[in-house]
């Protein structure tokens, strides 16, 4: 029994290597978190929760964008703030959905877009990571898009990744859905030598 013990013990202490992992929160938009730390700008419209999601599934839903300004060039914002470590890199992603419906323009894309903020609040601007703004290449279909990915500059410590719905022109409203967004490093590990050794490498 205490041999059996020990070995639970010992196999508790082994440490696996963490997987990069998604650094927002409710990407899924499940029901129970609807848009929950999201932060919108809808003064162009309406963003809200819709049961639409990407895998049908009935416990979980998306965000929906509906775009309805009076001028030209509008948009739909919701952000999200999340932390970083300088120097590694990231990418974002995103699933998108326009409906194929009448009531509604094609005419306008779905974005993502982040920046780099020196501070933990997404404050203190730093530089730009990447945008990608393309138009729906089909309806009623789930499109997948990303950004390119980018490293963050010294002095890192937020990025804001936005979620963009846009509209071409005023009186011509747009209807998008967007469902599991992705805010990753893909920096599985960093060594620029700054111990000035080279133990991390095998010879
Ligand atoms: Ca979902």
């Amino acid at each position: 029994m205490v041999r059996v013990a020990a070995l639970t013990i010992v196999a508790s202490l082994i440490v696996l290597p963490l997987a990069a992992q998604n650094l927002l929160v409710n990407p899924g938009f499940d029901n129970t978190d609807q848009l929950d730390d999201w932060t919108c700008t809808i003064s162009n419209g309406v963003a809200s929760w819709s049961a639409e999601d990407l895998f049908g599934s009935t416990t979980s839903g998306s965000m929906r964008h509906d775009v309805s300004a009076g001028s030209d060039n509008q948009t739909i914002v919701c952000r999200q703030c999340v932390p970083v470590v300088e120097l590694n890199a990231y990418v974002p992603s995103m699933w998108f959905f326009w409906p194929d419906n009448p009531a509604f323009s094609q005419l306008g894309s779905s974005r993502i877009s982040y920046n780099y903020y020196s501070d933990a609040t997404c404050s203190a601007y730093l530089g730009p990571g990447d945008v990608e703004a393309p138009n729906p290449a089909a309806l009623d279909t789930w499109l997948y898009l990303h950004a390119d990915e980018t490293v963050a500059p010294p002095g890192s410590q937020s990025a804001m990744v936005n979620l963009v719905t846009w509209q071409n022109f005023a009186g011509q409203p747009v209807r998008a859905h967007i469902d599991d967004v992705d805010f990753r490093t893909t920096t599985i590990f960093r060594d620029g030598f700054e111990s000035g050794t080279t133990n991390a490498w095998e010879p």
